[in-house]
């Protein structure tokens, strides 16, 4: 590996981008029955933050052809990270364009790049502060989104992924894995287990967004006034409580198939010798703590991402055993 210019200093993943084939049928998913707050919205796009989001947006909402995902944005600390930024995935051989103020609306300028993962990535250090809502209760509904936690990307060599961001200057935090393989990974920089994690398969892929609230109670609420409004079957996994994390979770899928999770109470890992937790991939606990079997669906299923023109990228096929292929395979239950 050829020595690297700095790398700009990431302070946490802070939006995501999801193209949807009808905006109208996603803003009643996200807005009215989730409980998204709506910072920007016209005929073509939605801007859109959970009840504790300081910066203008969590989640772009963009109308497009095909359901896909755009870029991924991540806050770093300062302007100067912006060209540290561009030096950095320059030098990577990566693809990149430095955006105008605004061009991402309510953000100052945005580095954009194609990561070496194939991952459409964002860098921005300033941001419009939108009206404070977090003591506004009376607004909540939903799932309750406090913020955005994290990204979960289908990557096709889990090892490859954890050294590009270990270079990026991410913390591990969990694992699942064997003595040949290591099958998943969390990795962080704000002091959380993860603000991207890695799910071996076809890539690249955006698996998941995960979406944080306070309390287990949201996640609770969400899926019993989903099964109210009979529309269970946008419950795809869960709830239940994660082996990694600890966090207490549901997935859910809306119109175009984009997978998010509500997530709540994982813990701090800001120690600087905060220790890694290794899951064996034989461990029936891991992915669900209480054993439950994971729907085939969430291992095999994910969104595409777009390049830099907008293109649909094609994917690489899974270079490693598959998780599901050994072990506790989280498909059936483990026998007893
Ligand atoms: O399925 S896992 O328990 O491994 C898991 C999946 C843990 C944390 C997550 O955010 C996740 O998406
Ligand atoms: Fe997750």
């Amino acid at each position: 590996m050829p020595s690297l210019p700095p790398a700009p200093d990431i302070v946490r993943s802070a939006y995501a981008t999801l193209m949807v084939t009808d905006l109208a049928q996603a803003r009643r998913f996200w807005v009215d029955l989730l409980g998204f707050v709506v910072t920007y919205e016209d005929s073509s796009v939605l801007y859109l933050r959970g009840f504790d989001e300081l910066t203008h947006h969590n989640l772009i909402l963009a109308a497009g052809p095909a359901a896909a995902a755009g870029a991924l944005g991540y806050r770093v600390r300062s302007f100067d990270d912006l060209a540290r930024a561009q030096a950095y995935y320059a030098a990577l051989g990566c693809r990149c364009e430095r955006l105008p103020a605004g061009a991402v609306r309510g953000l100052g300028e945005v580095v954009r790049a194609e990561d070496p993962l194939g991952f459409l990535v964002d860098f921005f250090d300033s941001s419009d502060h939108p009206e404070r809502l977090q003591q506004r209760y009376d607004l909540r509904r939903g799932a309750e989104v406090a913020r955005l936690d994290h990204f979960n990307v289908c990557v096709p060599d889990v090892p490859l992924a954890q050294r590009y961001y270990t270079g990026l200057g991410f913390g591990l935090s969990e694992t699942i894995e064997d003595d040949r393989c290591v099958y998943a990974a969390w990795m962080y920089r704000k002091q959380t287990v993860h603000d991207v994690a890695f799910t071996g398969g076809a890539g690249p892929r955006l698996h998941h967004l995960g979406f944080f609230a306070h309390e287990p109670h949201s996640v609770l609420r969400i899926c019993d006034i989903i099964g109210s409004l009979h529309l269970e079957d946008c419950i795809e996994r869960g709830p239940g409580r994660h082996g990694v994390s600890n966090a207490f979770y549901v997935y859910l899928r809306d119109p175009d198939g984009h997978r998010l999770e509500i997530y709540t109470s994982d813990y701090y890992t800001g120690d600087p010798d905060h220790p890694v937790l290794r899951w064996s991939v034989r461990d029936p606990r891991r992915r669900d703590f209480w054993g439950n079997a994971v729907i085939p669906s969430w291992y095999s299923e994910a969104s595409p991402v777009l390049d830099l023109d907008g293109r649909v990228r094609p994917v690489t096929e899974l270079a490693q055993t598959a998780e599901v292929t050994v072990g506790a395979d989280g498909f059936t239950a483990p026998a007893r």
